[in-house]
């Protein structure tokens, strides 16, 4: 339903992104898609790229008087950082190219990085030729693609936010109610987290860690509310919303798990200190007029959306770019090396949780358009409407209590 595509090296031009299968008649602004790159660009322990770079969309198709269009999406985001790498990047060939390698060329692999195997697979004699893209500059693009995501699942109520729940060895304390706007608070934090204190002894970690010329990994909890029950669907594997979430976070660079609900420790306790226990919540719409009683299962049974809040915990790794860098082999020669130690963040986590609140508003818009379709908002809305006015009118005679919709459950 909704596909996008990204190109563009780290340190070529500019990043290209097409977005296909929106509704027309969505209101679209570029101020709203720069607001989410600002919120990737923060976070204590990123290099000096960061304040070279403002990352700025500039439409090229699809968006007309600050509606969709239904067409394809174009966006284009310049690298300031491109004037500092014209000769190292540039497309042309050159005859000194024969001759003379171009500057900075990469044959000290880094362990953990996509150098190696990427040099091999591609059978290139320069991991620029790799890095340039694994590179996590990509991710812009995709959260300049999934700021419009948001912004079609806002038009239905549907919110997605996130906060830092560990850094390097450090716990926040645990969240018992989240804020209301759960985004306006985290992003206060210069590490997107919600524990002051924890956050002081995150910041003296990372500031260890830049001393020692080491990285540091850590974990975001990523939340959906508002969403409807029935996103998703049990009949295929590839149409289980939980698999496509899955895809779609452990595709971000570093990424290296994630959980849902309570993940991993379902699998250490019984059934019934797992399951979810229903009742019946007349006026609760979105989520079929019941309610859970818990929601271990972080708002996902059977592939599908139970219409309680959406969490996912996901854990990234410390970036393998070390600035006392491990022992490799070097392409160049075969012999023993140290890697290269590339410019980098010590740490970037708290991007990491914006782009995972980006990938899962791209998969959670495509899954409302899939139930809802519609090829424009008033239809897809008319649609969402009639699908929950059924739903409504299923438990209505149900003799229990009623809860509001924006009950949270703990
Ligand atoms: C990155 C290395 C650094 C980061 C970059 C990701 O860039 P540079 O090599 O220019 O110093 O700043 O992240 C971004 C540019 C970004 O926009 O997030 C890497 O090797 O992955």
């Amino acid at each position: 339903m909704l596909r996008f595509t990204t190109a563009g090296e780290s340190h070529g031009p500019a990043l290209v992104v097409i977005v296909e299968g929106l509704p027309a008649g969505l209101p679209l602004r570029a101020e709203q898609i720069d607001a989410q790159l600002a919120r990737r660009q923060q976070g204590y322990g990123r290099g000096r790229r960061m304040q070279i770079e403002t990352d700025r969309i500039e439409f090229q198709s699809g968006v007309r008087a600050g509606e969709t269009l239904g067409s394809p999406i174009a966006m284009l985001i310049r690298n300031a950082d491109w004037k500092n790498w014209t000769d190292i990047m540039d497309p042309a060939a050159r005859e000194s190219d024969a001759t003379t390698p171009r500057r900075r060329v990469v044959t000290r692999v880094r362990p953990g990085h996509a150098d190696l195997t990427g040099l091999l697979k591609y059978d290139r004699a320069d991991a620029r030729d790799i890095l340039e893209r694994a590179s996590a500059r990509e991710t812009t693009a995709r959260v300049a693609a999934s700021a419009i995501a948001r912004a079609l699942l806002a038009e239905v109520g549907v919110h997605i936010g996130s906060h830092l729940v560990h850094l390097g060895g450090i716990d926040a304390a645990p969240v018992e109610v989240w804020p209301d706007d759960l985004n306006a608070a985290a992003d206060r934090s210069p590490l997107r987290t919600l524990d002051a204190h924890a956050e002081a002894r995150m910041i003296e970690r990372i500031d260890a860690a830049k001393r020692e010329g080491n990285t540091l990994g850590g974990i975001c909890e990523i939340v959906a509310t508002g969403l409807p029950v029935g996103l998703g669907s049990h009949v295929s594997w590839d149409r289980k919303l939980d698999g496509r979430l899955a895809q779609a976070i452990c595709s971000i660079p570093a990424v290296k798990g994630v959980e849902m609900g309570i993940g991993f420790e379902a699998a250490r306790r019984t059934g019934a200190e797992v399951h979810d226990e229903i009742e019946p919540a007349p006026g609760r719409t979105r989520t079929g007029n019941v309610r859970r009683r818990t929601n271990r299962a972080g708002g996902l049974e059977g592939g599908m959306t139970t219409g309680e809040p959406l969490v996912l915990r996901v854990a990234m790794k410390p970036i393998s770019t070390l600035m006392r860098p491990l022992q490799t082999v070097d392409l160049a020669t075969g012999a023993p090396a140290e890697a290269v130690a590339e410019r980098s963040d010590v740490t970037a986590v708290a991007a990491m949780g914006v782009i995972a609140e980006g990938m899962t508003a791209l998969v959670l818009a495509d899954a409302l358009l899939e139930k809802c379709g519609g090829d424009s908002l008033g239809e897809l809305t008319r649609n969402l409407d009639g699908y929950l006015a059924h739903v409504a009118a299923r438990l209505e005679a149900s003799p229990s209590e009623g809860a509001g919709d924006d009950e949270r459950v703990a």
